[in-house]
């Protein structure tokens, strides 16, 4: 990092709110460098969960009592918080699911009738395999045709060709905001407007955007956008699927029981407004309101102290890391976030991993769930370290000097 960079906020301070930041691994300090798998949660995320659970655990929409009167107004408080994150319009289109995946799942399955054989659906060549296999399946039922933009050797998308690749058969587009594996940031504003003048809608998957950048669904034009709340400083099993009201009321419910109707008889069943009608059964209510608890701890910090801060740290480590002999960074993209994967020439990822974990450091090896990346490379798997704003430049100083001890031993 440049030395005269400065910190948009107290580090050390914020490392405080974080429990698990002080613990060791094989006796050393935990580094956790794997925060695009899963962030870690500040101490308010956990205590409002202890809260729900000890002081007003209910069913929500459904009791007349106090408990689920409070365990209600604080759930649907959270989906507020997130309408307001995301820029959404409307409170009503913001619908929780378990993440990403799930969002992504409702929208595959409710274009099943909205497609024909031969309609054509574009994605990216960096997508998560989430962002991949849904709509393969989607293209079964539909005999749709999947077709993909390719990337360059930066892992850059090639714009072109993707514009090459829109015509009056292309009815969806799904991708990344930003790459789990690259790190790569779309162009996602421009990739919309492109996919809408052929009439197209656009499902951007925000997994790893929400918690690194501000992002404003109305600006973007996104027809629907997803993200998982674990990545944003959130619990597990906990995300959302924001979609325009105009698409979410075309789109057939997901799930069919409690919550998601408004009559049932045995001849005939309605459906619920926007957004029951997608929310069938009892949610995962401390996770929603944990949800909006990471939301406001977020808020509190700032994206945009978030962001510089972050590719402070991406520029430090990209650094030092390129001066190791025999280190490759795959994704290159001059538009990037705090994601860096790499191999050492002829060393397996997983065996860096292995002697990085034993030295406490926390990355994630492997193909990150985006195979068709790692086809493109030709290579296994890489390194993963991905940053967060509770981690320094002393880590990544760990980081490297883990790293080149990983070269010594293994080459
Ligand atoms: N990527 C990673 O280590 P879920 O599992 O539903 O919360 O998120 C899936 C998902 C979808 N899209 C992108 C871009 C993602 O990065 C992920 C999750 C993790 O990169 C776990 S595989």
């Amino acid at each position: 990092m440049n030395q005269t960079a400065k910190i948009p906020f107290d580090v050390t301070a914020i490392r405080k709110d974080f429990p698990i930041l002080k613990r060791e691994v094989n006796g050393y300090p935990l580094v956790y460098f794997d925060n695009a798998a899963t962030s870690q949660k500040p101490q308010v995320v956990i205590d409002s969960i202890v809260d729900y659970y000890s002081n007003y655990n209910a069913n929500i929409h459904r009791g007349v009592h106090a408990l689920s009167q409070e365990a209600t107004d604080a759930y649907e408080a959270a989906r507020k918080k997130i309408q307001k994150y995301i820029g959404a319009e409307k409170q009503h289109e913001v619908i929780f699911t378990s993440g990403t995946t799930h969002s992504i799942n409702i929208v595959a399955n409710g274009f099943s009738n909205l497609l024909q054989e031969g309609d054509e659906i574009v994605v990216s060549a960096m997508e998560h395999h989430s962002n991949i296999v849904p709509w393969q399946m989607l293209c079964q039922r539909t005999g749709a045709v999947l077709k993909v933009i390719p990337m360059n050797e930066e892992g850059a998308l090639q714009m072109q060709q993707y514009k090459s690749l829109l015509n009056s058969k292309t009815k969806l587009v799904f991708v990344n905001h930003i790459s789990n594996a690259l790190g790569t940031i779309n162009p996602v504003k421009e990739i919309i407007a492109l996919a809408h003048q052929h009439g197209a809608a656009v499902l951007i998957d925000g997994a790893q955007a929400c918690a690194h950048q501000q992002v404003d669904v109305q600006d973007l034009d996104a027809d629907f956008y997803v993200s998982s709340a674990h990545k944003m400083c959130g619990p597990t099993g906990i995300g959302f699927l924001y979609g325009k009201e105009s698409w979410l009321n075309k789109l057939p419910p997901y799930q069919g029981g409690g919550e998601m109707i408004k009559e049932v008889s045995f001849e005939k069943t309605t459906y619920a407004e926007l957004p029951h009608k997608f929310e069938a059964g009892t949610p995962n209510v401390s996770g929603g309101i944990a949800f909006g608890i990471a939301i406001d701890y977020l808020n509190s910090i700032g994206l945009e102290a978030i962001a510089a801060y972050e590719q402070q740290l991406l520029e430090y480590a990209t650094k030092q890391l390129l001066e190791i002999p025999g280190l490759r960074i795959y994704g290159t993209s001059a538009d990037k976030t705090s994601v860096i994967s790499f191999n050492l020439e002829g060393v397996h990822p997983y065996d860096v991993g292995t002697i990085l974990d034993k030295l406490g450091i926390a990355v994630r090896t492997g193909h990150h769930c985006a195979q068709p990346i790692m086809d493109f490379y030709q290579i296994p798997g890489t390194v993963r370290a991905s940053f967060s704003f509770y981690n320094t430049t002393e880590e990544i100083d760990r980081l490297v000097a883990g790293v080149k001890r990983a070269q010594q031993m293994l080459s």
